[in-house]
């Protein structure tokens, strides 16, 4: 039978996905984690009523119909969207925040625009730095603060997309209905859902949500001294075998998926001895940039006992995980090795 999402809030809803419902290449919609600082429409927007404003810094603001975003030309690119959260209850000292464990990512196929393509049409102006993302949701809490942020201009022009679709299907409405931003590679967060305006600016937006969180910091730090949240870190993890599976000895297929961003996976190792050796897997499954890619590694176990098993990848780069991850007050990219060991027990 199939596991329901772990809900961590229904107000704002706060979802994940079960670990098991993670192997799959493409995370089915009706899985995919949720992530929200508001409260979401009851009721798709009529798209008659919808429009897309994009104005600010540029040659002349425009607003699109939906129509006219569906006849530009598509982008279909398969993009993991991991939030930055993710693996923060995990981590061995407590961080403030949702409690995910490693269901707070998925990996999609997405359809829809280059922002690139829009933000030609209105025309950059030379003072254009930053694009700021506005979505239709209703902020939840007294301060009444819109979930607004901004990222570089040249991350819009390069590898920014507008999706109207995932997986083939129109955009859930939990996902962002009509459209939403998904900037490749790059933490949730920087993935606006029920986009309605995009401001061009000469300055990165200075708000809440730019100033107070998505930057990592340590205690009695100024949270703006910290770097804001950007790209995903080289991270894996298993999928199989589950966290204190009973498994009779003989082969074991370990299952897993990893990441690296805007980066590729270039290595998987994994150990069944916790961390003394370790030990190559293999790639399974589809290949694309900014997609995460499976991997198996053929265990044949002969004695009973406890196991613990750890994975470890590394990027194109040359990064790899670290052997834990990098504690933050806020809890933020926890990719560490460690953190996601898996015990087993074989009988
Ligand atoms: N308008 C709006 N967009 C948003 C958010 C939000 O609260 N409001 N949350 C962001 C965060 S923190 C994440 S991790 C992703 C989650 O996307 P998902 O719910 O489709 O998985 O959406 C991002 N986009
Ligand atoms: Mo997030």
């Amino acid at each position: 039978m199939k596991k329901k999402m772990r809900v961590m809030s229904e107000k704002p809803l706060n979802a994940e996905t079960p670990n098991e419902q993670l192997r799959s290449w493409v995370t089915a919609n009706s899985m995919f984690f949720s992530r929200n600082q508001g409260e979401i429409m009851r009721e798709p927007i009529p798209l008659s009523e919808w429009e897309l404003i994009i104005e600010g810094k540029v040659k002349r603001a425009l607003r699109f119909n939906f129509d006219q975003v569906v006849r530009m030309p598509k982008a279909i690119v398969a993009n993991a969207v991991e939030c930055s959260g993710n693996g923060r209850s995990l981590l061995k000292e407590k961080a403030s925040g949702n409690s995910w464990t490693t269901g707070g990512v998925g990996n999609a196929v997405w359809g829809g625009v280059w922002l690139k393509d829009l933000l030609e049409r209105v025309g950059l102006d030379g003072g254009a730095k930053h694009v700021s993302f506005e979505g239709l949701d209703k902020p939840l809490g007294s301060a009444g603060i819109r979930f607004v942020r901004s990222i570089p201009v040249e991350k819009a022009m390069s590898s920014t997309i507008l999706a109207y679709e995932m997986n083939g299907e129109p955009l859930p409405l939990q996902h962002g209905y009509p459209l939403r931003v998904l900037a490749l590679g790059w933490t949730g967060a920087n993935c606006t859902k029920w986009l309605n305006k995009v401001t061009v600016m000469d300055r990165p937006f200075s708000g809440f949500y730019m100033d107070e969180v998505y930057r990592i910091f340590q205690k009695g730090e100024d949270p703006q001294s910290g770097t804001v949240v950007t790209g995903l870190k080289v991270k894996s993890f298993i999928t199989q075998p589950l966290q204190d599976e009973s498994l009779p000895a003989g082969p074991i297929t370990l299952l897993g998926v990893a990441y690296a961003g805007e980066a590729n996976v270039k290595r998987i190792e994994v150990s069944v001895d916790n961390g003394k050796t370790w030990n190559p897997a293999t790639f399974i499954g589809p290949y694309e940039p900014f997609a995460w890619r499976q991997w198996q590694y053929v265990w044949v176990v002969k004695k009973r006992g406890n196991y613990t098993l750890l994975s470890r990848a590394t990027d194109s780069e040359g990064r790899q995980q670290p052997l834990n991850g990098h504690w933050n007050v806020l809890g933020y990219g926890n990719n560490g090795i460690m953190e996601h060991a898996v015990t087993v027990h074989v009988r």
